[in-house]
């Protein structure tokens, strides 16, 4: 089938990592992708073999619509290609990919459709951890990529140097008030910072300035890494420190401890999306002593006064491990969601043909 996958970069890396591995995991299934971005600058750095990505500008001309068309994150597709869609004899399934959410109100919307002037229907598809969701992304050969991986040589390739007994801890998040109560902690033990560029660098580097050792801690600043490393930085390391959407999927496919920086709405509607994904990890991993505390820290859902609660003992990250591992191996266990797209694509378009 032709996707047409719009893109519209509002701010951070998010809107355009999701669509581009969105992209990349059709096409490797056999499907033609035409990806419209409004600001294609960040994938220079991020997957600079991303050549054929299609300009959307003023200026862009349209061709006719192909056979499914996914606005991400509601960035509605300009009005001259949808004019293009109503036009069509079989009309293509137009489907608004959401935001990842676990709260009942995105399971029930979730499929849902919705008449639109031109006569269309766009659907809603919300990506989840349940059965019942849009699930997540996860490439089929991902697992393979993981069991060829060598954390060593990656490092090796990076030119980082790791050293015998430390944690290593990847940071990866937004502006956060709790980043001195972090790094406080993780001078407590043997720690290895690897500081992702951008926002967390900024902010590091604000409270330690050009100190890169402390105490345990050993700091390293990393440029921007192309996704695939970004991927292989998350595997190679024990704990995740990630944020937003794409990272923090990516983290829950690393297999390690991870701690996810949810993007913080002015209305405070995050703290409702938190819990319900700490709800689904007691249900379906365990308790999550250690990580439902380090995540209402990390999130400035907890007391401020108090310290950040990073485990300090070996019982402790051994148990957060293996809900690490059980949480990891029951999403493996349902389908992904360019599974459940296509699934999803097979059973509606036929509805929509006139
Ligand atoms: O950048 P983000 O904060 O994106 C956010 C979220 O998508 C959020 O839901 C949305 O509302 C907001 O943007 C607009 O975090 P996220 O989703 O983890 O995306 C980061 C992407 O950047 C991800 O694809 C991984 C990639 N990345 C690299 O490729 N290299 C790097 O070095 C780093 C640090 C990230």
């Amino acid at each position: 089938m032709i996707w047409d996958l719009f893109c519209r970069v509002i701010d951070n890396w998010g809107d355009i990592g999701l669509c581009w591995r969105l992209a990349v995991d059709l096409r490797s299934r056999g499907h033609r992708v035409r990806l419209w971005v409004d600001d294609p600058e960040v994938l220079r750095w991020m997957a600079p073999e991303a050549l054929d990505v299609a300009p959307w500008n003023a200026q862009t001309i349209w061709p006719e619509p192909g056979d499914v068309v996914i606005e991400a994150f509601g960035c509605a597709p300009p009005e001259a290609f949808v004019a293009g869609m109503a036009v069509k004899a079989a009309p293509p399934l137009w489907i608004n990919l959401e935001y990842l959410s676990g709260e009942p109100a995105a399971l029930r919307n979730h499929g849902l459709r919705s008449p639109q002037r031109t006569g269309l229907h766009k659907y809603f598809f919300y990506p989840g951890w349940l059965e019942c969701s849009g699930g997540l992304l996860r490439e089929t050969h991902l697992e393979s990529r993981q069991s060829h991986f060598d954390a060593h040589a990656w490092w090796a390739s990076q030119k980082l140097t790791p050293q015998k007994g430390e944690q290593r801890v990847s940071l990866f998040c937004y502006s956060n008030p709790a980043i001195p109560s972090l790094l406080q902690a993780l001078q407590q033990q043997a720690t290895w910072l690897l500081v992702a560029a951008g926002h967390p660098t900024r902010e590091v580097q604000s409270v330690l300035g050009s100190v890169t050792k402390i105490n345990g801690l050993r700091v390293n600043y990393l440029p921007p890494l192309q996704q695939t490393d970004f991927d292989h930085l998350l595997w190679a390391c024990d704990v995740n420190l990630v944020r937003g959407e794409d990272s923090f999927v990516r983290a829950q496919w690393a297999q390690h401890p991870f701690v996810w920086h949810i993007y913080p709405q002015s209305d405070g509607a995050h703290r409702a999306k938190l819990l319900a994904y700490h709800q689904l990890w007691t249900d379906h991993a365990g308790p999550g002593t250690h990580h439902h505390a380090l995540s209402l820290a990390w999130n400035g859902l907890s007391d401020p006064q108090l310290p950040l609660p990073w485990p300090q003992d070996t019982l402790a990250w051994q148990q957060w491990q293996a809900e690490t591992r059980l949480w990891g191996a029951w999403l493996r266990s349902q389908t992904d969601l360019s599974t459940r797209l296509l699934d999803f694509v097979s059973s509606h378009r036929p509805a929509v043909q006139r």
